[in-house]
């Protein structure tokens, strides 16, 4: 057996990289599960994950709920329908681990709280679904934050917002927005995930075939 040892993000993580199959993985003694992957691929140890040669690509995106969505499944049923934000996350989950995503899912009711996850995501993410909610026609600063997101970002709204009150047809998001779902309920969720895998792997394709990959989101 041949250990390798490196840290990521402060935990230890030791490297059995025997043979030809995926690393064993174990992280303070514990042996963890395909979901180390992202984790194998960062320190640049083991083979490369099964979608993409180049250990360097993002695979992880970013689900970001605003106000009021905590409500989900509560709040006005006849608008945004029965389900709870944990269905949706549920259903967002699901999308992810069939296209090989990393995922992260929030929700918050405070704007700051918007724009930490974003900046977070510039660091370390290949693409944004967000819902800003009541945020969508009043923040400048999530339209700022956003812009300083190089990804794909992709606007989703429940209802159909332009079936609605004269104020919810403006949307600060969508000048940055790639693409903008509405009125499709919470399927929009996994509408919005699964063209950011699609974006996603046309990228890695691009990049391991020699070619550019910053055209993410064009
Ligand atoms: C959700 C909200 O909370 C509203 O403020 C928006 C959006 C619409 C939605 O449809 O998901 O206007």
């Amino acid at each position: 057996m041949t250990m390798c040892h490196t840290e990521v993000n402060g935990i230890k993580i030791a490297f059995d990289i025997r043979g030809s199959g995926p690393p064993l993985i174990l992280i303070m003694g514990y042996r963890l599960n395909s979901r180390a992957w992202p984790l194998a691929s960062r320190c640049s140890i083991g083979p490369s994950p099964p979608v993409s040669q180049d250990l360097s690509m993002k695979r992880l995106v970013y689900v970001i709920n605003g106000p009021n969505l905590n409500l989900l499944g509560k709040r006005q049923p006849a608008i945004y329908g029965h389900e709870t934000l944990a269905d949706v996350e549920a259903a967002c989950r699901r999308v992810a681990t069939e296209r090989k995503l990393e995922l992260k899912f929030h929700q918050s009711n405070r704007e700051y709280e918007i724009i930490d996850w974003i900046h977070e995501a510039r660091e370390t993410a290949a693409g944004i679904a967000i819902n800003p909610a009541a945020f969508t026609h009043t923040s400048v600063a999530i339209l700022d934050a956003l812009n300083a997101f190089d990804g794909p970002v992709f606007e989703i709204h429940i209802s159909n917002v332009h079936k609605r009150e004269a104020f919810r047809h403006h949307s600060y998001v969508s000048s940055r927005a790639d693409g903008v779902i509405a009125g499709f309920g919470t399927q929009g969720y996994t509408l919005a995930l699964q063209r950011l895998a699609h974006l996603i792997d046309e990228t890695a394709a691009k990049k391991d075939k020699g070619g550019s990959a910053t055209d993410l989101g064009s």
